[in-house]
C-alpha cells in the first residue's frame, strides 16, 4: 500500500485554499514488489541539508531503503543510476525532473519529502534527443475542471504528444496520445511522467496550482 500524505507546514491552512508558496511534507512510501521501481515526483524547491544544491547522494540519505537513484538524458535516451553507498559522482537533482528510486531488496522504501513549490518556474523541453523527459508534477497541482488525469496534462502543456505512466507493479509504461480516444490514466501527483515532444516543437508548462 502506498502511503500518502500531503501535509502542510508553512501556513498551517487547509491545502486546498493555500497559496503559491507554500512548503509540503509528504510521506511518500513504496513498498517492495514487481519492478522494484518508481518514478517520483520531487519538490520544485528541495534541499534537505539546506546547502543550496541538492545531488543524488543527499537523496539517499534523506530516504530510507533507498537502493539506487536513476536520472533519465533525455539527448542520450539512457539512464543513469547512481547507487546509494556507491563510489560513483553523484549527479544533481534538477529542478522539475523525475527520478527514479530502485528499492533496496524486500524492504519499503520511505521517504519524507520536505520542500516548496517555485510558482514561476517552468518547464521547456526543447526538441530533440529521445524527445522524451520525465518531469514532476506539482504535490498541489490544479488543472482546469479539477480532475487530475492525462487528458488534464494535455490541456495544459503545450505541443505535448503524450503523456506516459509508469506501472511499477507490471514494470510497463502506459501512454496516453493527446488528442486520442483512449481512457485518460488518473494522474498521482507524487509520481514522475514521462512527456513525449510533438516533432520538433518544444514542450512548455508552467503547471496550475492551488
Ligand atoms: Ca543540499
Amino acid at each position: 500500500m502506498k502511503k500518502l500524505v500531503l501535509l502542510v507546514l508553512i501556513l498551517g491552512l487547509p491545502a486546498l485554499v493555500l497559496a503559491s508558496n507554500m512548503g509540503f511534507k509528504a510521506q511518500i512510501n513504496k513498498t517492495a514488489g514487481g519492478s522494484n521501481v518508481w518514478w517520483v515526483s520531487f519538490p520544485y524547491f528541495y534541499d534537505p541539508n539546506g546547502d543550496g544544491s541538492v545531488n543524488s547522494t543527499e537523496v539517499c540519505t534523506d530516504t530510507t531503503n533507498l537502493a539506487g537513484i536513476v536520472a533519465w538524458n533525455a539527448s542520450t535516451g539512457k539512464m543513469e543510476t547512481f547507487t546509494c553507498g556507491g563510489f560513483s559522482t553523484p549527479f544533481t537533482i534538477s529542478k522539475g525532473v523525475s527520478y527514479r528510486f530502485a528499492g533496496n531488496g524486500t524492504a519499503e522504501i520511505q521517504w519524507t519529502a520536505v520542500g516548496s513549490h517555485d510558482p514561476s518556474f517552468g518547464h521547456s523541453y526543447t526538441a530533440g534527443g529521445s524527445n522524451v523527459w520525465w518531469v514532476s508534477v506539482p504535490y498541489h497541482w490544479n488543472p482546469t475542471g479539477g480532475v487530475k488525469n492525462a487528458a488534464a496534462m494535455c490541456s495544459e502543456v503545450t505541443n505535448l504528444a503524450g503523456v506516459v505512466d509508469w506501472n511499477a507493479a507490471t514494470g510497463k509504461t502506459e501512454t496516453f496520445t493527446c488528442g486520442g480516444f483512449t481512457t485518460p490514466f488518473t494522474i498521482d501527483v507524487f509520481s514522475g511522467y514521462r512527456f513525449a515532444g510533438n516533432g520538433s516543437a518544444t514542450i512548455t508548462w508552467t503547471p496550475s496550482h492551488y
